[in-house]
């Protein structure tokens, strides 16, 4: 049978790459994109989109009914500085959309369902390098909260009603296409903006935060990579690391293309965010489970998006 793909959030950072990537692979016809908000001009010419807000499970219904959709990829979410400004909204649209998908796969209207975790399900007790699989998770974000309860939502209807969810704790991603918004980790984009543009840039986390990070590339393979695994253990949610780095480290990357580039530092509340998360992450298990691989190191990634980047700003 056919696969036919919905992506939710497909006007969003992840969504955007991963929706033009499976119509590459599947064809456009099979992957449907959708987001409560217009998105990426290519996304919306070169297959079908819709208008969905993924909180009303009768809107979602008709486009898995209209479509014959069988596997959802639910990208939407409220990132972790935004979710502190509106903390109930922020529970509202991560936790309810997440009920609806999971409520559709439930009564077999869907066959399988990714949905994305995050580094912000660890705290400030938990180990700060070389993050564990299982440990001590105390998030300290409405984010984090949401993306905790939400991983044992999907391991309880995998355990009690055999649902097929896969998942995965994304780092930072770094991309050109398309912005994220509302992050903590957002400043590992905007710093290419503000060197390409203005050779300088104000960064709002203080210069020794360290945090883990991914190139797209590295994260559309992942989460397609574990979507078409056909056998393994964990349905909770798989930690993935690439690389991590400091504000510093990256400003020094980026100064030996651009030698006239500055950095300055006025850390806000992002700060305190950064603080209690891990600065890097142990992938061992999905390594193992899943043959999980990441490509880019930082020299790379600084390159692509330099390049990517000069391009879309010209
Ligand atoms: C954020 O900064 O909120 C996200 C994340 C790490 O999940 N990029």
């Amino acid at each position: 049978m056919q696969k036919k793909v919905l992506i939710i959030g497909a006007s969003g950072q992840i969504g955007t790459e991963l929706t033009l990537k499976l119509r590459q692979q599947l064809g456009n016809d099979n992957i449907v994109a959708s987001d409560i908000r217009n998105g990426n001009y290519e996304v919306m010419q070169s297959g079908p989109f819709e208008i969905l807000d993924a909180t009303s499970k009768e809107d979602l219904l008709r486009v898995v009914e209209k479509y014959h959709i069988t596997e959802v990829y639910l990208m939407a979410a409220m990132l972790s500085a935004i979710a502190e400004k509106k903390p109930k909204s922020a529970w509202d649209l991560n936790m309810v959309s997440l009920f609806n998908v999971l409520d559709l796969a439930k009564e077999q209207r869907i066959k399988k369902v990714f949905w994305p975790s995050s580094i912000a399900v660890f705290g400030p007790l938990s180990p700060k390098k070389e993050t564990p699989q299982d440990t001590i998770m105390n998030p300290s974000t409405v984010y984090g909260i949401s993306k905790l309860a939400g991983e044992h939502w999907c391991n309880y209807y995998h355990e009690k009603f055999g649902v097929d969810i896969r998942s995965i704790r994304y780092p930072g991603i770094i991309s050109y296409k398309t912005n994220p918004g509302g992050g903590t980790t957002d400043y590992a984009v905007e710093i290419f903006h503000g060197a390409l543009k203005y050779k300088k840039y104000k960064c709002f986390l203080k210069e020794d935060a360290y945090l883990p990070m991914m190139y797209m590339s590295d994260a559309i393979k992942a989460t397609i990579g574990l979507m078409n695994h056909e056998k393994f253990n964990h349905y909770t949610s798989y930690n993935i690391g690439a690389i991590s780095f400091s504000p510093k480290e990256i400003a020094q990357e980026i100064s030996k293309h651009i030698p006239d580039f500055e950095m300055s530092y006025t850390p806000d509340s992002r700060q305190a965010i950064a603080e209690s998360w891990p600065q890097s992450i142990n992938d061992l298990r999905a390594r193992e489970d899943w043959g999980w691989q990441h490509q880019y190191e930082l020299p790379e990634l600084v390159k692509t998006m330099l390049q990517g980047l000069h391009y879309t700003i010209k």
